[in-house]
């Protein structure tokens, strides 16, 4: 597994980049919310789930997608808040007493336990469905070629649609507390996390107006790296503690199956160095364009929340 310190130069220029791309996409966030009229309520549970300290993973992969396709500008952070803004719904859902029951998320209570669980649905709701408000609004991606736009609105919607995130979390659910084949396991996590990971940088690069190659080549690279995230959380569940992941109850205690417990810590923190390496591999073509995809590849499993 790459050995990345957060002092290390490179990862100093990572840690910069996925600032800019922070601050970019919630700037947006901040403006695009604003100007919402919703009632109050139902506005506050939806920024305080946005608003609660995430990564910001997949924004910073659409913006890296774009970049090494050679878009510039800030055509990009609609998207970026779209992808913010369906992982943080998947995120509400997921925690919800049907789902997985969870009190804390990134270090704060979770949504049900503060709205309620029907606001909170409503949010999740209402987040999924602003996504597309924002993909299809004309004057967001102005100048933009409407084609481009209609691709990333289709690869966003399969990423975390029924053949992908939901598809994930259906089999994630229906599996809980069984003994499940490792080639589920694999196909649970790249429907569950890996998609929308995938769709990410994917739909950057569409945007981008990147050609058949490099939009199959970042395929490959977001299918590998999205199921390496997953890895890498499964691993990060049995050897963090509950400060640093910002979550109470681990997987497996919950009777989940995880990566570690499937095929063991080693292992599996083999599977996903390789995974991030492979990953790498397919970039050669795009030279310095995709530095920051590099470098998002191996942060993936290298970090500690
Ligand atoms: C409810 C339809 C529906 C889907 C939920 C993604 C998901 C499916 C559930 C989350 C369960 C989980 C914790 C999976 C592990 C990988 C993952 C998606 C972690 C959370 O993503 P991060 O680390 O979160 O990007 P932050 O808080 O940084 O945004």
């Amino acid at each position: 597994m790459p050995n990345l310190k957060w002092n290390h130069p490179k990862t100093v220029e990572l840690k910069e980049y996925l600032l800019t791309g922070r601050t970019r996409t919630e700037a947006f966030l901040e403006r695009y919310m604003a100007a919402l009229n919703i009632p109050d309520r139902l506005a506050e549970a939806m920024r305080y789930s946005l608003f609660a300290g995430g990564k910001r993973v997949r924004p910073a992969l659409a913006i890296a997608g774009f970049e090494a396709c050679g878009g510039v500008g800030d055509a990009v952070l609609p998207l970026c808040a779209a992808l913010e803004m369906i992982h943080t719904y998947s995120l509400i859902h997921d925690d919800l007493p049907a789902m997985d029951n969870d009190d804390f998320r990134r270090g704060k209570p979770t949504s049900h336990k503060v709205f309620g669980e029907a606001v909170a649905i409503l949010a999740g709701d209402a987040l999924l469905t602003q996504a597309f408000e924002i993909l299809s609004d004309g004057r967001e991606m102005a100048g933009v070629d409407p084609a481009r736009v209609t691709a990333v609105i289709a690869e966003v919607a399969r990423g975390a649609g029924s053949a992908g995130m939901v598809g994930g979390q259906t089999i994630d659910i229906m599996s809980e507390g069984m003994e499940i084949e490792a080639a589920l396991l694999e196909e649970l996590h790249s429907r569950k996390t890996g998609a929308l990971i995938r769709a990410s940088v994917v739909s950057g690069a569409l945007l981008a107006g990147g050609t058949p190659e490099q939009i199959a080549a970042l395929r490959r690279y977001g299918s590998n790296v999205g199921l390496a995230f997953q890895i890498a959380d499964d691993i990060l569940d049995v050897t963090a503690t509950a400060e640093e992941l910002g979550k109470s109850t681990s997987d497996e205690a919950r009777g989940k199956k995880t990566w570690p417990a499937m095929h063991g810590l080693e292992t599996a923190r083999t599977m996903a160095a390789k995974l991030s390496a492979d990953a790498v591999t397919v970039l050669e073509p795009f030279g310095n364009a995709a530095w920051p995809l590099r470098a998002i590849a191996e942060y993936i499993v290298a970090r500690k929340n």
